[in-house]
């Protein structure tokens, strides 16, 4: 399945039903649950997994529905709405977050990470927990970290070996100060704009290239646009999986552990989802013709460097850079 291009409209009747409708009737519990993702994609996957160990565990009382698609929103509505407990689960892109959670920005900065198999020893312990427990001063719990790979930039008009190559280019970025900051870092025009807009945007030039994985380079249908894929790997953000502190708190103690436990387990299930789904998308965009090209990545990190020191800004996010970047 792919993710329908163009812009999502939520309209203020679906809302309204969705509000309406009772997730906490005396003896079932289905937690509503946003995606940006088409229904196939790992992550809503992951999810659909993390409820069958809810139910099976509980007999049927606890369960989750996902949405899919962005039907409920672009991820920075759907993270207000999961503030404000209309909906009382979310998975978005750690990015997503990077304006509300300082602590965010840390695993969302460039070339942080020494790959992506250090990212998941670190994120599935005790520093991942951590960056998790700060969700909480915004009124969400983070529940745990899913795979997003390495993101790379992509675009309309030539490979990109160089930061060189990217002058002037319009640059698709998610909304997130950072990212506006780590393209225009690299001489380009960042352009900040929600995930389900990019495709028309691309197409009608408005702007030129846009970074992700694999999965979502394909699902998209960006290859379709955009052909140039230059492997810059220049981000490994994992994704997070949240829960409204509104919904949390109706939650009984030992309901909130089943809750943690099965997000946990979901994400180790995750691993083996993304593994196979960058597969299938990597040989699915080289069939399509999408002209990809390897980079030397130490220009890229020398003119991104300076954004440690811009956005790493209290000491809690040094502390926390110090530790993952001494973590094996
Ligand atoms: C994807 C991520 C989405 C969304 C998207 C984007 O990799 O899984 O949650 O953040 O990137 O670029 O907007």
């Amino acid at each position: 399945m792919m993710r329908f291009p163009g812009k999502t409209l939520v309209s203020a009747a679906a809302l309204l039903a969705l509000s309406a409708l009772p997730s906490f009737a005396a003896d079932k519990i289905v937690l509503r649950s946003s995606d940006t993702h088409v229904a196939d994609y790992p992550t809503i996957k992951a999810v659909e997994y993390m409820s069958q160990i809810l139910e099976k565990e509980t007999n049927g009382r606890l369960s989750i529905k996902v949405f899919p698609a962005a039907q409920l929103g672009e991820e920075k509505d759907t993270i207000e709405q999961t503030q404000l407990g209309v909906l009382d689960m979310n998975r978005v892109s750690m990015v997503a977050l990077n304006n509300i959670i300082p602590m965010s920005q840390v695993p969302s900065l460039p070339f942080l990470f020494k790959s992506v198999a250090q990212m998941r020893r670190v994120l599935d312990g005790p520093i991942g927990d951590d960056i998790l427990a700060s969700f909480a001063e915004k009124n969400l719990i983070g529940l745990a970290f899913y795979d997003s790979g390495a993101r790379s930039f992509y675009n309309v008009k030539q490979p990109i070996n160089t930061p060189e190559d990217m002058k002037g280019m319009k640059i698709r970025v998610q909304q997130s100060d950072l990212m506006v900051g780590m393209v225009k870092a690299l001489g380009a025009n960042p352009t900040p704009m929600p995930f389900g807009e990019v495709y028309s945007a691309l197409q009608t030039g408005a702007i030129d290239g846009a970074e992700n994985n694999w999965p979502s380079y394909y699902t998209t249908r960006h290859f379709e646009v955009a052909k140039f894929y230059s492997e810059t790997e220049h981000l490994m953000v994992p994704e997070a999986l949240m829960m409204s502190k509104m919904t949390w708190d109706k939650l009984s103690k030992d309901d909130q552990k089943l809750v943690r436990d099965a997000a946990k387990k979901s994400a180790l299930k995750m691993h083996e989802l993304w593994e196979a789904e960058e597969k299938v998308a990597y040989d699915a965009v080289v069939k399509a013709g999408s002209k990809i090209n390897k980079v030397d990545k130490a220009p890229f990190i020398a003119a991104m460097a300076p954004i440690y020191d811009k956005y790493v800004t209290d000491q809690k996010m040094k502390d926390m850079v110090a530790r993952i970047r001494a973590a094996e």
